[in-house]
């Protein structure tokens, strides 16, 4: 009997945990996009973390927070910058960048998932792609679609474009180009899959409900 109502409790704080997780919702939108202060490299929105900011080039696909992975396909960093129908330079920032030439491509992966992304992006291009993959979720914007309209490729046009998934979350982010190039830089972003207050305070709950049971029966056991 004793027995059973210890696995009740369990099972009680299961599917309370269980609710409180699916309650979250799960949209598939396109991600909203909103173009930041020009000609502004460092300036991170709310909230945003620095992943990889390119300044070292001699580890191109190194990044500066734990649970990423950036690989890169072709795509270089400290090779051929500010060289004409290669790679543009970027305003303001005189620091090492990602330039993605034609046909290649930057993967960006993430183990607790992103609930928004930014980057900082120069002499922008209709050939220049950006892809999001998460549970559920899997949008591919063009050069023009994110970058307000403008595809003039100027080298004194940068703009910080942030990208928000809606309440999705993102694992991976694929930067690509089919012309030369694409060029951007201190890429950042939030990290997801953190459960909300509701559901940590479920969890406690149901956890508190079944350690008390075990509390009790272990007494009832000693004094028996
Ligand atoms: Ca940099
Ligand atoms: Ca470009």
């Amino acid at each position: 009997m004793r027995t059973a109502t210890f696995f009740r409790a369990m099972t009680a704080a299961v599917v309370l945990a269980a609710a409180a997780i699916s309650a979250v919702p799960a949209t598939a939108a396109t991600p909203i996009v909103t173009l930041l202060a020009p000609n502004d490299p460092t300036t991170l929105p709310n909230g945003q973390q620095l992943i990889a900011d390119f300044n070292n080039a001699n580890t191109p696909t190194a990044v500066l927070l734990p649970g990423f992975t950036l690989t890169l396909a072709g795509s270089t960093v400290g090779v051929g910058e500010g060289q004409s129908g290669y790679s543009g330079t970027l305003p303001n920032d005189p620091t090492h960048y990602l330039t993605i030439p034609r046909n290649t491509s930057a993967t960006l992966f993430s183990l607790n998932g992103l609930t928004n992304f930014s980057f900082y992006m120069g002499s922008a291009d209709t050939y220049n792609r950006v892809r999001f993959i998460g549970t559920n979720y899997d949008e591919t914007l063009d050069g023009g679609a994110f970058t307000g309209g403008y595809v003039g490729q100027s080298w004194n046009w940068g703009r910080r474009i942030n990208f928000d998934f809606g309440g999705a979350t993102v694992n991976q982010v694929i930067l690509s180009s089919s012309g030369n190039s694409f060029e951007l830089d201190n890429l950042a972003g939030s990290i997801g899959a953190v459960p909300e207050p509701a559901t940590w305070a479920m969890m406690i709950m149901g956890f508190g409900a079944v350690g008390a049971m075990i509390r009790r029966r272990r007494h009832v056991l000693q004094t028996a």
